[in-house]
């Protein structure tokens, strides 16, 4: 299996920004324009109307986990405030909102009694949300697993599988009719392998045999849910799971990076991608990661990659790739990093928008992916509020540019893409890096939560305006 075709360390000339009008040609006329949030990062609320506590509250508190000692705590208070953000949402005219729904506030304890409080939260957001003409996607898992269950032994185990299949009924019963698309999981190579086998994240375990286990139960819980939330929701409703890819791309024609490239490819896309769409791990992944394979029961492959009606793609970055002299682990290819001339955002990541383009043009020619949706993209800037009406960020503008022409030019060569939605609507909690990392298009003033647009959400609402002029 080759990952990228190309062999490019600066941005591509095709890829130069483009203004709005000529930007909007490429995309069709139900193309959903959407933003992403998800439960922990944005709604504080933490303790409130019968919520149980998730693993990344226990994280938050452990000192030395989360930058500055960060919570969730209080976060955006998204939770009192939801009212004035689909306001906010409707200002700018999305189509779409993607958010998502905290276990622990529908079973405070993972599994059993029903806390019927949660969910009035989320139909109250759903509601609101389809009185503005907003269509609502909702995350059924991201990251934030009832600590109850944590307590059982989380996702190592593989009852919390069928935990998560009962957990995604119960809100499906009650959303199932107005939910527009579902995502069973969000990046499950973060929560398997930054939770469990570098420990960077909730539930902070350091043991890769682990991490592999967990993926494939993670894997399983989506497979189990799938016929249990078709079998209620509303005619023409979109059920599919997020992953985390990025392309990779090799630094040089040496015979150990092509090696180290497809290590790397098998690593970052292939251990998610393929059990989904073709029904089997990557041969030699388990071996290449110097563990066991997971325990994998009779029909648990079928059960996995029972038919979805789209891929969610999170895609920020690229990874080039310079091969080793001896074979690495799958996990520890070496990456180039500055690459001369390349940009890179807050976080650390290469602005690479042909690494989008490709990606979605691989999992339409390798894996016939039915459809396709960019369910998070976005950039983290040092962004500045100095009291103005419009906080300024010229390189936010930029980035979205140039990634949603990468997304146009995949549209072009066949991809079938249905939607784009930017990380983030709001600056958030952004995990490990606390509130540290602005990644919203609005601003939020954390001391007074005060919401001021940034630049580039008038951006994307002219964008919007642009595109539906077409129609
Ligand atoms: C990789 C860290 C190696 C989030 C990564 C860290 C290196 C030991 C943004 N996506 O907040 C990827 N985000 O909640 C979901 N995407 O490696 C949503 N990917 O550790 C956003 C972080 C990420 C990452 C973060």
């Amino acid at each position: 299996m080759q990952a990228g075709a190309t062999i490019s360390m600066t941005n591509n000339d095709s890829l130069r920004t483009a203004n709005t009008e000529n930007l909007v040609a490429a995309f069709p006329s139900n193309f959903v324009w959407g933003a992403a949030t998800a439960a922990y990062q944005i709604e504080g609320a933490t303790r409130e109307d019968g919520r149980g506590l998730s693993v990344w509250d226990t994280f938050s508190a452990t000192p030395g986990k989360v930058h500055n000692g960060d919570t969730g705590d209080v976060a955006d208070d998204h939770y009192h405030r939801y009212q004035e953000d689909v306001e906010l949402m409707a200002g700018l005219g999305l189509d779409a909102y993607r958010f998502s729904i905290a276990w622990s506030r529908i079973l405070p304890q993972g599994r059993g009694s029903i806390n019927e409080k949660g969910l009035d939260f989320y139909e109250r957001l759903v509601d609101t949300l389809l009185a503005k003409g907003i269509k609502p996607f909702a995350t059924l898992y991201h990251w934030d697993l009832p600590q109850a269950l944590q307590d059982e032994g989380g996702w190592a185990k593989r009852e919390t599988a069928y935990a998560f299949a009962d957990y995604a009924e119960i809100v499906v019963k009650r959303l199932g009719d107005r939910v527009a698309g579902w995502i069973t999981h969000n990046e499950p190579w973060v929560v398997a392998y930054l939770g469990h086998g570098v420990g960077v994240h909730a539930p902070g375990l350091k043991n890769m045999q682990t991490a592999v286990d967990v993926a494939h139960h993670l894997l399983l819980s989506h497979g189990l849910a799938v016929p249990r939330l078709r079998a209620l929701v509303a005619p023409g409703t979109q059920v599919g799971i997020t992953l985390n890819l990025s392309q990779v791309y090799p630094a040089d024609e040496r015979s150990e990076t092509a090696r180290d490239v497809a290590l790397a490819d098998s690593f970052n896309v292939r251990w998610f991608v393929e059990p989904l769409f073709r029904g089997s791990y990557p041969d030699q992944l388990f071996t290449d990661l110097a563990v066991n394979p997971p325990p994998i029961q009779d029909g648990d492959l079928t059960t996995i990659s029972t038919p979805i009606d789209f891929l969610g793609v999170n895609n920020y970055f690229r990874w080039v790739v310079r091969g080793q002299e001896q074979r690495p682990r799958a996990d520890s290819y070496q990456t180039v990093a500055p690459i001369p001339g390349a940009c890179y955002t807050e976080m650390g990541w290469e602005i690479a928008p042909e690494g989008l383009r490709d990606l979605l043009v691989r999992l339409h020619r390798d894996y016939n992916v039915p459809s396709l949706y960019v369910t998070e993209n976005g950039a983290a800037f040092k962004d500045e509020w100095h009291g103005e009406e419009v906080v300024s960020d010229p390189r936010r503008v930029s980035y979205l540019q140039e990634y949603i022409h990468a997304v146009g030019e995949a549209l072009q060569q066949g991809a079938p893409v249905k939607g784009y939605f930017v990380w983030s609507l709001l600056d958030n909690f952004e995990w490990a890096e606390g509130y540290s990392k602005r990644f919203g298009i609005v601003y939020i003033d954390y001391p007074t939560q005060r919401r001021i647009p940034k630049e580039s959400s008038r951006w994307y609402a002219s964008l919007i305006k642009e595109h539906s002029a077409r129609l």
